[in-house]
């Protein structure tokens, strides 16, 4: 792969963007290397938990835009629609919908479909230098790649709208009050706590974190009853696995689970 590295360590994957001297923006082939990456982890039973984090002192800067500026110098319109409909239409479903968790390591600034990416993701952990920005607006744009659709369920609706139309750049803090990231550790530390974290992901019981995540997408649309139904049919699923009788001795017998995917 030219613009990412993956690497399997224990049971977390790991996904890094890799064009640091751009802070990581995202190009095509970046998208169809982070695709194509995600559908082999969805595969492999081994990966428990996913990471993805950036090279560098970037997340990720959003769309590469020297791609768009080449073609509007020349006096092309590249067709926006299908270029969406080739890349983040592909890219986020692929995190949203995994059955693994997967953490965004946001070491450093997130801005425009970079903030997408980071949002698609289950969890987000950042460095106390990371900086968070729905940039779109910035260059006349709304927000794609999921913008409308997660930030607004991430930190509500007036929040999502003031960062959308300010295109405001916020630090860690910040989006950590707002509850726009999970939890924020120092820079010097968070290659550390990133791992420490989604280690602690992987030794978790799988089907019932599979389960939780298609719930929870799901009961967004739902109404009580309908949700309470899907959660008692999901739970007498994950009362046959071999994950809950671990839990169950292991509480009883007073030692830590072991937890295998069963
Ligand atoms: C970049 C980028 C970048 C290329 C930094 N591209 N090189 C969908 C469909 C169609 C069209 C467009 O977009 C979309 C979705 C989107 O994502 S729209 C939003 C696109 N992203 C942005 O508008 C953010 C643009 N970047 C910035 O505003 C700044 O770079 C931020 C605030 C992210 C970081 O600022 P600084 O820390 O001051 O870094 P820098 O600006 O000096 O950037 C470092 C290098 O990275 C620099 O390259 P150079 O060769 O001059 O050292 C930048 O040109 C490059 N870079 N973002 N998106």
């Amino acid at each position: 792969m030219e613009q990412i590295t993956y690497e399997r360590d224990g049971g977390v994957g790991w996904i890094t963007l890799n064009r640091p001297d751009k802070l990581n923006a995202l190009t095509s082939v970046m998208s169809d290397e982070l695709c194509d990456v995600l559908e082999e982890i969805h595969g492999d039973d081994g990966v428990r938990a996913v990471v993805v984090t950036g090279a560098g002192r970037g997340f990720c800067a959003g769309q590469d835009l020297t791609e768009f500026r080449d073609a509007y110098v020349s006096g092309d319109r590249p067709d926006i629609e299908q270029h969406l409909a080739e890349t983040y239409h592909r890219l986020i479903p692929l995190i949203v919908e995994t059955p693994k968790p997967v953490i965004a390591g946001v070491n450093g600034v997130a801005a425009g479909a970079g903030l997408s990416l980071a949002i698609a993701c289950d969890v987000r952990v950042a460095s106390d230098e990371a900086r968070l920005t729905q940039a779109f607006v910035k260059i006349g744009l709304i927000p794609d790649s999921g913008g409308t659709y997660l930030l607004p369920r991430v930190v509500g609706y007036a929040k999502a709208l003031e960062l959308s139309i300010t295109g405001e750049m916020i630090d860690a803090a910040e989006a950590h009050r707002i509850h726009l990231v999970n939890r924020v550790v120092p820079a010097d530390s968070f290659a550390d706590e990133l791992r420490a974290y989604a280690e602690r992901l992987a030794a978790m019981p799988t089907l019932a974190i599979a389960e939780t995540k298609r719930l929870l997408r799901q009961a967004l649309t739902l109404d009580l009853h309908d949700a309470l139904q899907r959660e008692a049919e999901a739970q007498a699923r994950m009362g046959k696995t071999e994950d809950h009788t671990e839990g169950v001795m292991a509480f009883a017998e007073k030692r830590d689970p072991t937890f295998r995917g069963r």
